[in-house]
C-alpha cells in the first residue's frame, strides 16, 4: 500500500486530494493546524474520509503539525514514512496577503524550505508535488496572450513573491540533491469546498441569498480581473500524474480560458435568473494595493506529456458552487 502525506489536507484543494487517494488505495496522512474550534480542523473532511484516515491497525494519520514548527514536520515525517507528498499548506490568499505580508511569506518561503529540508534529511526519495501557483506570473504575460512555464514570472503580491521563492527551491532541491520534486503551477481552482471569501464562492454564495431574499446587495472589488478558472478536483488529478511520471518537471495546469470577474457575475446572476446590476457595490476594500489583469494558461505541456485533460468546464464549475450554496443555505444538506 502506498503512503501519501498531504500538507494542509483540511485545505479546499487538500481534502479532495485525500478522497482522491484514499479511492486509488492509498494510505492517507494529513499534517492539521491546531483551530480552538476542534470541529474546524477538519471541516471539510466528510466523515468517511475522516474514518479512512488510519493506519492499518487503526492509529489516525492525521497529525497536528505546522510548516514552521520543524519538530512537528519531523514527527509527521518519521511516523507517514510517505513514498509521495502533496503540498498544499499555505496563507493562500492573494488580498490577505498585503495585510498579513510577514506571516504570508513564512508559511509559504520558511515553511515550504522546513519541509524540503526535513524530508532530505528523513527520507530523501519522498516523491514531492509542490502546489505553486499562476501568481508567480504577476502582470507577465507572452505575445499570445498566454502564460507557460517559460513565462517570466514577476509577481505583484506577497503571496506571489512566496510562491516564486517556493517554486524555485523546488527546483534548486530537485537538481541539488537529485530529489523527485515537481511544480505544479495551478490557475485559480474552485469548487464546493472554497472558502466564500475567494471570489467565486463569494458571488455563488451571495447571488443565492440575494434569490432567496436573505440579501439585497453584492460588494466587490476590481471587476475588470481576469481569470483562468478550473475544478480543484482537476488539480487533483494533475497533481496526482505529475507524481507517477518517470522524472520531476513543472507544469502548468489551467483551462485556456479566462473570464473577467464581471462576467463571471453576470454568468451566475443571470443562471438565477437575477441581473448583477440591480444588486453590485463597488467597495475599494476588496482591491489589492497592485492588481493581476489577467491570467490565461497554456496547459500544453501537461497535456501532451502527460496525457492530462480536464473534466469541468466554467459551467461545471459554477453548477457545482450554486448547488452546494443552495443546499448549504436551505439545508438541504441530502442532496
Ligand atoms: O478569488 P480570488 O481572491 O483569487 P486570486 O486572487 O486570483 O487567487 C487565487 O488564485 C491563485 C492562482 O492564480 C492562487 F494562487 C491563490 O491561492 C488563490 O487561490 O480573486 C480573483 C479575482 C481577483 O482579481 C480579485 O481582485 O477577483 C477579484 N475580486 C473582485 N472582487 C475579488 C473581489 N476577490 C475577492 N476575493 N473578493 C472580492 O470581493
Amino acid at each position: 500500500m502506498k503512503k501519501a502525506l498531504i500538507t494542509g489536507i483540511n485545505g479546499q484543494t487538500g481534502s479532495y486530494m485525500a478522497e482522491y487517494l484514499l479511492d486509488k488505495g492509498y494510505e492517507v496522512w494529513g499534517t492539521v493546524k491546531r483551530n480552538s474550534v476542534v470541529e474546524n480542523q477538519t471541516a471539510r473532511l466528510p466523515d468517511e474520509v475522516l474514518n479512512k484516515c488510519t493506519t492499518s491497525d487503526g492509529q489516525s494519520t492525521l497529525e497536528y503539525a505546522d510548516l514552521l514548527d520543524m519538530p512537528s514536520l519531523i514527527r509527521v515525517i518519521q511516523r507517514s514514512q510517505p513514498d509521495e507528498i502533496y503540498h498544499f499548506a499555505a496563507q493562500s490568499h492573494v488580498r490577505i496577503s498585503f495585510d498579513q505580508p510577514s506571516y504570508t511569506t513564512q508559511t509559504i518561503v520558511l515553511g515550504t524550505l522546513n519541509l524540503l529540508e526535513a524530508v532530505r534529511l528523513i527520507k530523501p526519495d519522498t516523491k514531492i508535488v509542490h502546489a505553486a501557483s499562476s501568481e508567480c506570473f504577476g502582470n507577465s504575460i507572452d505575445d499570445d496572450g498566454f502564460q507557460r512555464e517559460t513565462t517570466a514570472m514577476l509577481p505583484v503580491s506577497p503571496y506571489g513573491c512566496s510562491k516564486v521563492y517556493a517554486y524555485n527551491i523546488c527546483r534548486n532541491y530537485r537538481r541539488a540533491y537529485n530529489m523527485f520534486i515537481s511544480n505544479s503551477i495551478s490557475f485559480n481552482h474552485e469548487s464546493a469546498r472554497r472558502g466564500s471569501n475567494f471570489v467565486t464562492a463569494k458571488i455563488c454564495k451571495i447571488a443565492t441569498q440575494i434569490k432567496l431574499g436573505r440579501k439585497n446587495e453584492i460588494k466587490l472589488g476590481n471587476l475588470s480581473a481576469k481569470r483562468d478558472w478550473n475544478h480543484a478536483k482537476d488539480i487533483c488529478n494533475a497533481m496526482y500524474m505529475m507524481l507517477q511520471h518517470d522524472r520531476p518537471d513543472d507544469f502548468v495546469v489551467a483551462s485556456g480560458e479566462t473570464k473577467s470577474v464581471e462576467e463571471l457575475c453576470e454568468f451566475v446572476f443571470n443562471k438565477l435568473g437575477l441581473n448583477f446590476k440591480d444588486y453590485l457595490k463597488i467597495d475599494k476594500r476588496y482591491y489589492r494595493a497592485e492588481e493581476l489583469h489577467e491570467l490565461k494558461g497554456d496547459a500544453t505541456k501537461i497535456k501532451e506529456t502527460l496525457g492530462w485533460e480536464p473534466d469541468f468546464a466554467f459551467e461545471d464549475i459554477i453548477d457545482d458552487l450554486l448547488d452546494h450554496w443552495h443546499n448549504e443555505l436551505t439545508g438541504n444538506n441530502d442532496a
